[in-house]
């Protein structure tokens, strides 16, 4: 262990203060002047110096995951339940936390004071207190109203742009008062499905100027941007993590800017959930998840976790074990739906499938032969290490 790559972070200064400075789940920082203004930062990961410390997960999902079957070509197939019902769903399935889009958390959101949206957050904290469950986090539901049609934040009309930085800063008010510190941004709407009817350039400052405003209503809120390349917009201006980060950092406050990724996201992207991950990782930046997966290209699926690629969803939950997830506090969720023909006998499954799959993956990457899977990359060999993965996940030791 002490021979793989040295492990040492010193620092020299203060980190919390040092801008730049990132601690990553599973490093190692030894302040040791703590007035001092340089730095020194030799980072590896500390895994390599100590036996893994095994990661222990807690789960979540939202109230639309529990969904009713409708698609653009056909109507529901299973009754609506109340939400009392998907809480007591959540809670008997062994899930911890609860994510929450604004008008989830206070329907009819728009047609409230903000006095009485409110009050009944705060109801909703006192349920979900007693029923010993989190809300994971708020999320503004800004592709619904009429005043979105042709964007949010990145609306050609003022006043549109205006009405969106409102109701995100009102959802800032709901996570609060329900006691989360995270607002996911998914900007389902930011994008085009006509380049010319747009300006790329002025929509990111259009982005920013949302983002500012919401980081300077609340000093301790944290923005976490889900990407989405396409659907429902044809060219979406954020569409992966690498995007996500590069507006992040010309935020007024780029610390508290950071991203939720979504496996079937990137997949649409053309990209790997777990190189994603990786990435947003090695930034300090994933600060939620949505696992879930998608047949290629083609609509959005949200089929439950490893649904259609059982590799890529093995690499998934082997980077996560790998680099810490949940190690501060973050949780998996699963923006996963029913299939259309789900029966309402049948209407958790894909919910309690999802988390049986991600924790037996965790079997599989923690009884994964890391040793000679090295051996194997030092050889080049990597047919050999491409039948080591196969044979593991059909379950050959
Ligand atoms: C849609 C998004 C949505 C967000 C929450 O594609 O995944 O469900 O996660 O606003
Ligand atoms: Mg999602």
């Amino acid at each position: 262990m002490w021979k793989s790559r040295l492990a040492i972070v010193l620092q020299v200064g203060n980190w919390r203060t040092c801008p730049g400075l990132r601690l990553a789940p599973g490093e190692l920082r030894f302040p040791i002047f703590p007035l001092a203004l340089r730095t020194v930062d030799l980072t590896v990961p500390t895994s390599n110096l100590f036996m893994a410390r095994q990661n222990q997960y807690r789960f979540c999902f939202g109230p639309w995951n529990i969904s009713e079957g409708a698609d653009p070509y056909g109507p529901p197939t299973r009754t609506p339940q109340s939400f009392d019902w998907k809480l007591d769903a959540l809670k008997k399935l062994g899930f911890d936390a609860m994510m929450f889009h604004d008008d989830d958390a206070v329907p009819d959101i728009d047609s409230k004071s903000h006095a009485q949206v409110m009050k009944e957050a705060r109801a909703l904290r006192r349920k979900l207190d007693d029923a010993g469950i989190a809300a994971e986090m708020v999320a503004p539901r800004l592709w619904f109203s009429p005043k979105t049609i042709d964007g949010a934040y990145t609306s050609n009309d003022k006043k549109h742009r205006q009405y969106a930085i409102d109701r995100s800063k009102q959802s800032i008010d709901i996570a609060r008062v329900l006691g989360t510190d995270i607002l996911v941004l998914w900007l389902a709407r930011e994008g085009t499905y006509l380049r010319e009817s747009k300006n790329g350039f002025q929509a990111i400052e259009r982005l920013l100027e949302a983002f500012d405003a919401m980081l300077a209503h609340d000093k301790r809120i944290r923005l976490a941007i889900e990407p989405k390349p396409n659907e429902p917009m044809d060219h979406a201006y954020v569409p992966t993590i690498g995007h996500v980060l590069a507006v992040a950092s010309l935020t007024r406050d780029p610390r508290r800017t950071g991203a939720l990724i979504e496996s079937a996201h990137c997949v649409l992207a053309g990209l790997d959930p777990a190189d994603e991950i990786d990435f947003a990782m090695s930034f300090g930046k994933l600060w939620s998840l949505h696992l879930n997966d998608q047949n290629g290209l083609k609509y959005d699926q949200d089929k439950p976790f490893a649904s259609a690629n059982l590799r890529s969803a093995f690499n998934q939950v082997r980077v996560l074990e790998r680099n810490g997830y949940g190690k501060n506090g973050e949780y998996v969720c699963f923006d996963v739906h029913p299939f259309r023909t789900t029966k309402p006998e049948h209407w958790l499954a894909h919910l309690d499938n999802s988390r049986k799959t991600f924790l037996r993956l965790v079997e599989k990457a923690r009884s994964f032969d890391e040793k000679k899977a090295r051996a194997l990359i030092a050889d080049r060999d990597y047919q050999a290490l491409d039948q080591l993965v196969i044979e593991h996940l059909l379950g050959r030791r």
